[in-house]
């Protein structure tokens, strides 16, 4: 539990305490913290020199003249600029006569010390955040200069998330512990000597660089990604970098090229003969389909070893365990950019996906808005609601823009269920809406030819009338097929329909899951199922209804009874 105020919040508070001495106005207290923040030497002096603000800044915002000068000649005073004096002042304890505004800063200070894991004492860092929080005056004119909550918690790399207003503090301040007991935490010395831990850092030191570098490779080799690949490298660097965070024997340089650690205590621990996980193999691991999937893997990699030494190096040192995690949050940004790139090429698993909710598929519904009895949009989410398994968007008139708008539509009603989307004929289409799939007939575009067009997680059904057409899709490679017409239909003109015969002949011969589609209803369905299908596309029966949802939960019991029962 954190007790303690580290020496340079003491020096702060101490400085403070000086110059605002009799004032009364919390305003007055605030600004004066704020003087002795950016005095004394301490690590929220050097973030707020980088956040701009300057003594003259603080000035500035000041409007009593008379602590104006007695700002500025404090400022120009070198009082708190000796640790030594200050350590002597930092040691009295609390003022019986502090003011309310100075005790709730510093218990704001502490609940935030307490929040941020890391943390050794309430140190300056604290007592920044906590005065920029409280004051709304001080906070609004530092937000008028640009300087807001994220970017003080980012230059103080602190790891707190702050929310909510100034809490009352739930334990007892021991403002008289000496500042010795502030030194780096006891186990450190301890967990330094550990073997394991050391070889754990350098193992995924280099499995963190190696991933780097291949993500690295990929944007700019494969990407052409000049900013993309410039960055990664600019990451790879920093966590070479950050092996000066950890305890060392003596100085080294850095050589980011270098797979030697640059730190020797790194290297005095590995010891590869020895590791039992170079005998280890996964069979997922030697195996990848494209590039894609060797980005996603490498990303993964990358954060997992960003993990681990964000984990075990807190053992052995905050500051590099900090800096570590500062890393991995930049690098979920990039490799999100890197992933999105490559699922364009091939989301992992997605086409298996499909593949599978296809084959448990049993009622397909086709969407023209002409068949619909209610608006189109209803239709399609009352049959979503009934159970339909794949919709198909089949609009022939519609201009491009149009059908594009629709197939979006579609695609996102789906998307919030487990019902594939497909769309009639165009294969560009089902690219730009990102479809589950396309449908195509005999007459578009070929298996190949649309396969072409489609990206590579996509299905892909076409229309069969003849056994031969059915083996050519399967040999094709298409993942569905259409079997019929089965009976006559207003929906289509057909001039042949070769009927229940062909539903058996592919029900004897192929494995493909196929669809009976052509003038399908609750009546003669009994009649597909004895003929072998198992499967039916409807249109007109079911968007043709008053009440799709019930015609579609009607088709789907009678399709989950045996065979004509
Ligand atoms: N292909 C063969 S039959 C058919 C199509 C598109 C029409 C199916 O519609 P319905 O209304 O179920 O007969």
């Amino acid at each position: 539990m954190l007790q303690t105020l580290t020496p340079a919040a003491e020096r702060t508070v101490a400085s403070c305490r000086r110059m605002a001495a009799g004032a009364t106005a919390p305003q007055t207290w605030c600004d004066f913290l704020m003087f002795a923040l950016l005095k004394n030497e301490s690590l929220a002096a050097a973030a707020m020199q980088r956040l701009g603000i300057s003594g003259d800044s603080l000035l500035s915002l000041r409007h009593s003249p008379a602590a104006l000068q007695q700002a500025a000649t404090y400022l120009q005073s070198n009082a708190d600029s000796h640790p030594e004096e200050c350590a002597t002042l930092g040691e009295r304890s609390v003022e019986p006569d502090d003011p309310l505004v100075l005790i709730q800063i510093i218990d704001r200070a502490a609940f935030l010390a307490r929040r941020d894991f890391n943390a050794a004492g309430i140190s300056s860092a604290h007592l920044l955040v906590a005065v920029f929080e409280s004051n709304d005056l001080l906070r609004n004119q530092l937000l008028d200069n640009g300087v807001d909550h994220p970017r003080i918690l980012a230059e103080l790399n602190l790891e707190t998330k702050v929310d909510g207003p100034i809490l009352a503090i739930d334990f007892d301040l021991n403002w008289s512990e000496s500042p010795a007991a502030f030194t780096p935490r006891d186990h450190a010395t301890a967990a330094r000597q550990s073997d394991a831990v050391w070889r754990i850092l350098d193992a995924n030191l280099n499995r963190g660089r190696e991933g780097l570098r291949v993500l690295e490779d990929y944007a700019r080799f494969s990407r052409n990604d000049a900013s993309l690949s410039e960055q990664l490298k600019a990451l790879r660097h920093e966590l070479v970098s950050t092996e000066a965070l950890l305890p060392q024997l003596e100085s080294y340089n850095m050589d980011p090229a270098s797979t030697i650690p640059v730190n020797p205590d790194l290297l005095l621990h590995r010891d590869t003969p020895h590791d039992v996980g170079t005998q280890i193999f996964n069979a997922a691991e030697s195996i990848r389909n494209d590039i894609s999937a060797v980005v996603i893997a490498n990303s993964r990699r990358v954060q997992e070893a960003l993990r681990s030494l964000e984990e075990f190096g807190k053992l052995i040192a905050p500051a590099f365990s900090r800096k570590v995690k500062q890393i991995r949050y930049r690098s979920y940004t990039l490799q999100q950019q890197l992933c999105s790139i490559a699922d364009t090429m091939r989301p992992p698993n997605q086409h298996e996906h499909r593949i599978q909710r296809l084959h448990t598929a049993a009622l397909y519904v086709l969407i023209t808005e002409s068949l619909c009895r209610l608006p189109w949009q209803q239709v399609v989410e009352s049959a979503l609601r009934g159970g339909v398994d794949v919709l198909q968007l089949r609009e022939k008139h519609l201009s491009d823009r149009e059908l594009l708008r629709r197939a979006r539509w579609l695609a996102d009603a789906c998307r919030h269920t487990d019902c594939l989307c497909i769309i009639n004929d165009r294969s560009d289409v089902a690219v730009a809406a990102n479809t589950d799939g396309v449908h195509v007939g005999q007459d578009e575009f070929s298996v190949a030819d649309a396969r072409a067009v489609l990206r590579q997680d996509q299905l892909l059904g076409i229309s069969t009338h003849t056994l031969q057409q059915a083996q050519a899709a399967t040999i094709d490679g298409a993942d569905y097929i259409g079997v019929g017409p089965t009976f006559p239909t207003a929906t289509k003109i057909f001039l042949e329909f070769p009927g229940l015969q062909f539903v058996t002949e592919v029900s004897r011969n192929l494995k493909i899951p196929a669809f009976v589609i052509g003038g399908i209803d609750r009546e003669n369905i009994k009649e597909v199922q004895e003929a072998g299908g198992t499967r039916v596309a409807l249109a007109s029966s079911v968007v043709g209804s008053e009440n799709p949802e019930e015609t579609a939960r009607q088709v789907k019991l009678q399709l989950r009874k045996p065979s004509g029962g």
